[in-house]
């Protein structure tokens, strides 16, 4: 099996003002296909592993040949995480609700204390990576976790639900050095619908 770069669910301009057109058509045309040329091309000496999915190679990373994990979590990593990103966001947005809503109150009180906590981690994050609303299956709940690099959520055994490039390809372009403005302007973006069917998929496997 071959790892595809996925198609946007959107113009490269639809998500503008939030992130230009020609930001996304580098992010995912260039920086995206990057990583899922390097994944094939690093997965090819290894026939044992052609049938999973990315997913799956993150979530079982330790248990993977020495040789591969590296790749795996580098370029495993920025496929899958790339892909989820896209998915996480459309033109406009759409409004928090349902259960993600009662999950962001249960932990921490309100969306703005969630929201707040978020843009400080992001911000926090020495150089480049992600932050991320997880599922964490241990405590059955949501939390925020910032990972260096293409770090995956899922090799610590959580689900990602929801997640904010700061590496700078992502930005710099529109917002130059300033990631506060970049990670504020995002959440105009953020596809709540999504996230909820993330946690829907998150909760029943991990029960
Ligand atoms: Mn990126």
């Amino acid at each position: 099996m071959k790892h595809e770069l996925p198609a946007l669910a959107y113009a490269l301009d639809a998500l503008e003002p939030v992130t230009d057109g020609e930001t996304l058509a580098l992010h995912h045309g260039k920086h995206h296909k990057a990583y899922v040329d390097k994944l094939n091309a690093a997965l090819e000496p290894f026939p044992q592993y052609q049938n999973y999915s990315v997913e799956e190679l993150l979530t079982k990373l330790n248990e993977l040949d020495p040789k591969l994990r590296t790749a795996i979590r580098n370029q495993g990593g920025g496929h899958a995480n790339h892909s989820l990103f896209w998915r996480c966001m459309a033109p406009q947005g759409r409004a928090l609700g349902g259960e993600v809503e009662r999950q962001i109150r249960r932990a921490f009180g309100d969306f703005d204390k969630f929201r707040d906590r978020f843009e400080k981690d992001a911000v926090g994050l020495f150089g480049s990576g992600w932050t991320f609303l997880i599922w964490d299956v241990e405590q059955q709940s949501v939390a925020i976790a910032s990972l260096p690099n293409q770090d995956s959520p899922l090799s610590a055994g959580n689900v990602p639900l929801l997640l904010c490039d700061l590496w700078e390809h992502a930005y710099y372009l529109r917002y130059r050095n300033l990631r506060p403005d970049w990670v504020k302007a995002w959440w105009k973006v953020v596809d709540w619908d999504a996230v909820n069917k993330n946690l829907e998929a998150a909760s029943t496997q991990s029960t």
